[in-house]
């Protein structure tokens, strides 16, 4: 089983969309194993996005995921990490796939409503930034079965 964190980021919040988000990740079968609504601060938005420090976008991108109050998940599945980069879509809008959740909602890289962790050891970074081990909830035995053959 793989982890990634989601963030719906402040635009996605302020436009009513925190609901068909998270339904389109539970739909697919994520299990949601931790969720908050919390207001990201600049040094834990400059943690979070530290690899894209000095790229002409980050100054901006640190403004946009501060500006507002933003809900933080963490998904559970078998290759959860790569299938919640499929259900976002591509990071610009314009070149996402219709059907994602980034083409069918949004237009622009800079308002994209929504992340999802890039690989295993990104996930793990990520998810210790925002969630202690205690925070997360463990579904029980064999809650599976009704996704994974
Ligand atoms: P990702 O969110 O799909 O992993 P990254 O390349 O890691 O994409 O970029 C992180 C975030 O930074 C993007 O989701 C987007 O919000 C923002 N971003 C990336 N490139 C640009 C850009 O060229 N202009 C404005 N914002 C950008
Ligand atoms: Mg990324």
């Amino acid at each position: 089983m793989e982890r990634s964190l989601i963030i719906i980021k402040p635009d996605a919040v302020q436009r009513g969309l925190i609901g068909p988000i998270i339904t389109r990740l539970e739909w697919r079968g994520l299990k949601i194993v931790g969720m908050k609504f919390i207001h990201i601060d600049e040094p834990l938005a400059r943690r979070h996005y530290a690899v894209h420090e000095g790229k002409p976008f980050f100054p901006g991108l640190i403004r946009y995921i501060t500006s507002a109050p933003v809900i933080v998940l963490v998904v559970e599945g078998r290759k959860a990490i790569e299938i919640v980069r499929r259900t976002l879509g591509a990071t610009r809008p314009a070149e996402a796939a219709p059907g994602t959740i980034r083409a069918d909602f949004s237009l622009e890289v800079g308002r994209n409503l929504v992340h999802g962790s890039d690989g295993p050891e990104t996930a793990a970074f990520e998810i210790a930034l925002f969630f202690d081990d205690d925070e997360l909830v463990s579904w029980g035995r064999d809650t599976d079965r009704w996704i994974f053959e």
